[in-house]
């Protein structure tokens, strides 16, 4: 018999010891962040699970590669390796590093978008949106039906709505579209894969009406690998064969190398077009730095060049996969609602129907979100009614699993927590807003219970 047990495809060289707290100290620490995860110190977290953006362990290779930084302002080798790196799996002519993701989408929309500008997407994320709108910018996110019901089962839940797309396209006029993208996977609609067909499909009508098509590609190994499990045709071949098909059809992309880069910290914005590159890097050097290092280290670019490697290994993907999937199974099968089916580099549970006596203007993925901290102590991220505010079509908890990070009998521990959780809904109450940010509130809004009459 083959030996089935799925293992994490690497061992341990460097610890770091997690802190427990009790129930009571975490309820006054809570209480102190006004019920806001993102205020609360990371040492009293046991298992962070906030974000998988930066969060990862990086590799013997990665480390060793970091040595190797060289930390010259201009005309770095440490830049030529990280340039070979992403031109081998994105293709593009231009590639323009930034410190993160979204100082690629600001100097993105800076360049492309102006007052009045629609952009489309699958689902556009929080900095996304932001950035966009920040430049005067619409951004309107086109996911397919299906995407909004969370415990509806389809293979590729991130597609975009490519009849609405048409819809927008004679509706608005080609000239206020001055770009359209593709986020992969689909982080605000739970990790949910966009399939090959669509990303061809949506470039069908993109280059029809001469839009240029840019993917967000945070995620792209993950979305590769989920191609390759997923699509017919896709069986046989590498994830690299993958992601390079899947980049060809686009004229340019925004990274956060903080996923599937597997660094700490970085990104790179793309383009084929020389003028839009011409513009991005007289801009990146305004505020980033100059094109050769683009606000990071030599030793970031280094780790980033072997980082979106590594991502693309088969095994890790395996094992990556596996490992949200068994979080999600296991609380799904004891009654939890979760975004079906589980996305790649998270598990969503659906706070709406969790908590279906907080309605959503009382936060409920921020109610259950908090409890789950007071049960284990372990960090979730609400997406919905506070990170969206109107936009906000699910109220979901988010259980990002960083890479290569944690074990088996951690998420183990998660499973145990959630299922106690689920087992008390009842007691769990709503919250209201006492202070918040114009935009990105969800980073620092603060919050208090509604009393217990308002219930
Ligand atoms: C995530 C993040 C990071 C984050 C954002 C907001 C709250 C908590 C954590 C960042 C993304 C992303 C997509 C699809 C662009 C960015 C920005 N995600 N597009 O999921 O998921 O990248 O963080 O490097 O600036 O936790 P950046």
């Amino acid at each position: 018999m083959p030996i089935k047990t799925i293992i994490e495809p690497f061992r341990i060289k460097s610890v770091e010891p997690i802190r427990r707290t009790t129930p009571g100290e975490r309820q006054r620490l809570l209480e102190q962040a006004g019920y806001n995860l993102f205020l609360i110190p990371s040492e009293s977290i046991l298992i962070d699970l906030l974000t998988d953006s930066g969060t990862a362990a990086m590799s013997t290779e990665q480390w060793a590669a970091m040595m190797r930084g060289d930390e010259s302002y201009a005309g770095s080798p440490s830049f030529e390796r990280f340039r070979t790196s992403v031109q081998a799996i994105f293709g593009f002519r231009h590639v323009i590093p930034t410190h993160q993701g979204r100082a690629a989408e600001r100097i993105l929309f800076s360049v492309m978008c102006k007052k009045g500008s629609i952009v489309p997407n699958n689902t556009h994320f929080d900095t996304t949106r932001a950035n966009c709108e920040f430049c005067g910018g619409e951004a309107v996110d086109l996911p397919i039906p299906e995407a909004l019901e969370p415990s509806r089962v389809h293979p590729f839940k991130g597609d975009m709505d490519t009849a609405r797309l048409e819809e927008l396209i004679q509706h608005a006029g080609r000239e206020r579209i001055p770009l359209a993208m593709l986020t992969v996977t689909n982080n605000s609609g739970g990790g949910q894969p966009v399939s090959m067909a669509n990303i061809r499909a949506v470039k069908e009508i993109c280059a029809r009406h001469g839009i240029p098509l840019y993917i967000d590609a945070c995620r792209f190994a993950e979305n590769a690998y989920f191609i390759k499990l997923r699509e017919p045709g896709y069986a046989g071949k590498t994830p690299r064969e993958i992601a390079r098909e899947m980049f060809s059809y686009a004229d340019g992309c925004t990274m956060s190398a903080k996923k599937d880069g597997l660094a700490n910290i970085g990104g790179f914005l793309c383009t084929n077009d020389d003028s839009i590159a011409q513009q991005e890097k007289d801009l990146l050097i305004l505020t980033e730095g100059f094109p050769t290092y683009g606000g990071l280290a030599g030793r970031d670019l280094e780790a980033i060049a072997v980082g979106l490697n590594e991502a693309l290994d088969e095994d890790y993907l395996n094992y990556r996969i596996a490992s949200t999937g068994y979080l999600g199974e296991h609380i799904s099968q004891e009654g939890v609602p979760i975004v079906q089916p589980p996305g790649g580099h998270a598990i969503y549970i659906d706070a709406r129907a969790f908590l279906p006596h907080v309605p959503p203007s009382q936060f409920p993925g921020v109610a259950l979100a908090a409890a789950v901290y007071i049960e284990g102590g372990i960090r979730s991220v609400e997406i919905g009614t506070l990170m969206f505010g109107e936009h906000a079509k699910m109220d979901l908890v988010r259980l990002a699993i960083p890479r290569r990070v944690y074990t088996q009998s951690h998420i183990d521990y998660v499973v145990e927590v959630i299922l106690e959780v689920w087992r008390r809904r009842a007691e769990i109450r709503g919250l209201e807003i006492t202070q918040q940010a114009p935009f990105l509130r969800h980073f620092s809004a603060r919050f208090r219970l509604v009393p217990a009459a308002h219930n």
